[in-house]
């Protein structure tokens, strides 16, 4: 129903290639020939890997919101910014409807512009609807958003109908029936969350890595930042002790840092030391993606953590004991010259 041209839902910029009946790919590395059938596994994947697995309100969410925050030039380091259903998700969707004829991915590749397009209420309606799936419809029961005060309390001002101001707190907004507002859970959820991604590797690639030299990597402070290009990898000791059962196993990529001139994806996998640009997203390997949406304002520039549970993953790959795994990381997406650097690779045990 969007693309009736003449109709008030309709927005000339738009990126050509995904027009119906072509499925968006939720990765920003999907080469544009892949099959329907391929597609639709690495969104699965994702999925799974962005919701399912992600079930703590930080790696959901992202870090609790504090007053005096500026989300759009955050530099609190320790703070991830976004979660898997904004970076991942959510700006995927954002950057695939941008047309990339026009120069800042207009309208929905930009958050300056993506609300002259109409289907962006759609889409931020589906981002809220799948975090009321997230909340009460994952196969490990309930899940539960941030409890900080500070996080709950944090206003936001709007008008409303009748042009007036209001003030909304973040507590406000976290039940949707108060607000008015019901989802339906949809069957085709099923797919995603009953997805299980198998693995492309069935042993430790550490000793490949190794003898590819490999560098390790340990968390920050480093003698130095890291560049990547296009593609990098690396050995990260995982905690000593075992894993308390109640504990998720967390890789924390540290100082994530960006300019926000142009679309630029990060892509994360584990026990793939060859990973790149075409390495398929549909396996267990795939940690996860940290899409960045281009900000009109040039001077914004992000330094976040970026964080993805990977016990499932290591699971399901029959890494078990080792001591280390390879983190590799990919950036994608965007043209030759985005710079983006790293302060340190973490592998921790985080609290459920
Ligand atoms: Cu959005």
């Amino acid at each position: 129903m969007y693309t009736r041209v003449n109709t008030s839902l309709y927005d000339e910029k738009r990126r050509v290639e995904v027009q119906p009946p072509t499925i968006v790919p939720l990765a920003a590395s999907t080469p544009a020939n892949l099959s329907a059938s391929i597609v639709i596994n690495q969104n699965l994947n994702n999925m799974y890997q962005s919701v399912v697995t992600a079930s703590t309100a930080t790696l959901f969410m992202g870090g609790a919101l504090r007053a005096g925050e500026d989300l759009s030039n955050s530099t609190v380091i320790n703070n991830p910014l976004g979660g898997s259903l904004e970076n991942g998700l959510h700006s995927a969707i954002h950057y695939y409807v941008g047309d990339p004829r026009t120069q800042l991915l207009q309208n929905m590749g930009n958050f300056g512009t993506a609300a002259r397009d109409p289907i962006f209420y759609s889409h931020h309606s589906n981002v809220d609807r799948l975090w009321e799936v997230w909340r009460f419809n994952m196969p490990d029961g309930e899940r539960f958003d941030h409890t900080d005060p500070d996080f709950l309390n944090a206003e936001f001002v709007f008008y409303d109908e009748n042009a007036n101001m209001v003030r909304v707190k973040v507590s406000d907004a976290l039940d949707s029936e108060m607000l008015g507002v019901y989802y339906k859970k949809g069957r085709s959820d099923n797919l995603w969350i009953n997805y299980s991604p198998t693995a492309s590797t069935n042993e430790s690639a550490i000793p490949v890595a190794v003898a590819a030299g490999v560098p390790f990597v340990g968390e920050e402070p480093l003698n130095g930042t890291i560049t990547i290009v296009t593609n990098f990898s690396a050995i990260v000791k995982r905690p000593s002790e075992k894993k308390p059962s109640k504990k998720l196993e967390v890789l924390n990529i540290q100082g994530v840092q960006v300019a926000r001139e142009e679309f630029v994806a990060l892509v994360a996998f584990v026990n793939i030391p060859w990973a790149g640009e075409s390495t398929a997203t549909n396996s267990a390997e795939y940690l996860g993606t940290f899409n960045i949406v281009p900000s009109a304002d040039k001077s914004k520039h992000l330094n976040v953590n970026v964080k993805y549970e990977i016990g499932d993953n290591l699971k399901r790959i029959g890494i078990n004991e080792e001591d280390e795994v390879v983190i590799s990381l990919v950036v994608t997406g965007g043209s030759t010259n985005a710079t983006l650097t790293i302060q340190g690779l973490k592998i921790d045990y985080e609290d459920q």
